[in-house]
């Protein structure tokens, strides 16, 4: 986690559960750092039975594996970690049920937080979260209806959050869009439906591994 630099999320707003496991290849291939389920309107049967589907490729890849919501689901599945938004309560709660249902001793597991702001970002590096997201930099039809944050704050954001933790600049971000949010100071970034909707996802997320580490 604290060297990745490209946060990859399996949408499946954009792929067919058929098409998981190769799109998820083809991601760790490109060289993902770290690998994100997204599942938003689906069923917890769908997300576990795809999860499991992933995780083992997630392992032998070596790339932590983390689960949108459902902390609950992530700890018994034995995910790396859980992504939180900010309307899913504090990390505080989510520690404790997390100790609660899991009492046994469980390998480091890591909470990540949605942040939409350069207020947010902070109070969630002092709550003690693992990871940020920062964004959406841009408007995106992944995070429909959400308003752009700009470019402004990465720089502010990366000096007082990023140099502690680990912070990804997410939303709208694309090879076209990539060289301006480096040259505004982000090191890291989480990519969706660019790469999900590439002609050659491998070859795409490829090239964007390459520009994070040339920066
Ligand atoms: N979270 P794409 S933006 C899942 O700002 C998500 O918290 C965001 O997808 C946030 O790369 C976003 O297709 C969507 O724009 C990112």
């Amino acid at each position: 986690m604290s060297t990745a630099r490209l946060y990859t999320i399996l949408d499946l707003g954009y792929v067919r559960e058929a098409d998981a496991v190769s799109v998820t290849a083809s991601l760790l291939a490109g060289g993902a750092d770290i690998l994100q389920l997204r599942a938003k309107t689906y069923d917890l049967a769908t997300i576990e039975r795809v999860a499991r589907k992933l995780l083992p490729l997630c392992r032998a890849a070596g790339v932590p594996f983390i689960l949108n919501d459902h902390p609950a689901l992530a700890a018994e599945l034995g995910a790396d970690g859980v992504h939180l938004g900010q309307d899913d309560g504090s990390l505080a709660e989510a520690r404790a049920f997390f100790q609660s249902a899991f009492p046994a001793p469980h390998s480091p597991f890591l909470f990540g937080r949605s942040t939409h702001s350069l207020a947010q970002a902070r109070a969630a590096l002092a709550e003690g979260f693992d990871y940020i997201g920062f964004g959406p930099l841009f408007p995106t039809p992944t995070k429909a209806g959400r308003p752009a944050i700009g470019l402004q704050e990465i720089a502010t954001m990366q000096r007082d959050v990023g140099e502690k933790i680990p912070a990804f600049c997410i939303g709208g971000i694309t090879p076209e869009t990539l060289p301006q949010v480096l040259a505004a100071g982000a090191r890291r970034v989480v990519i969706v439906s660019a790469l999900l909707q590439a002609p050659d996802i491998q070859a795409a997320a490829s090239a964007v591994k390459t520009s994070l580490s040339a920066d």
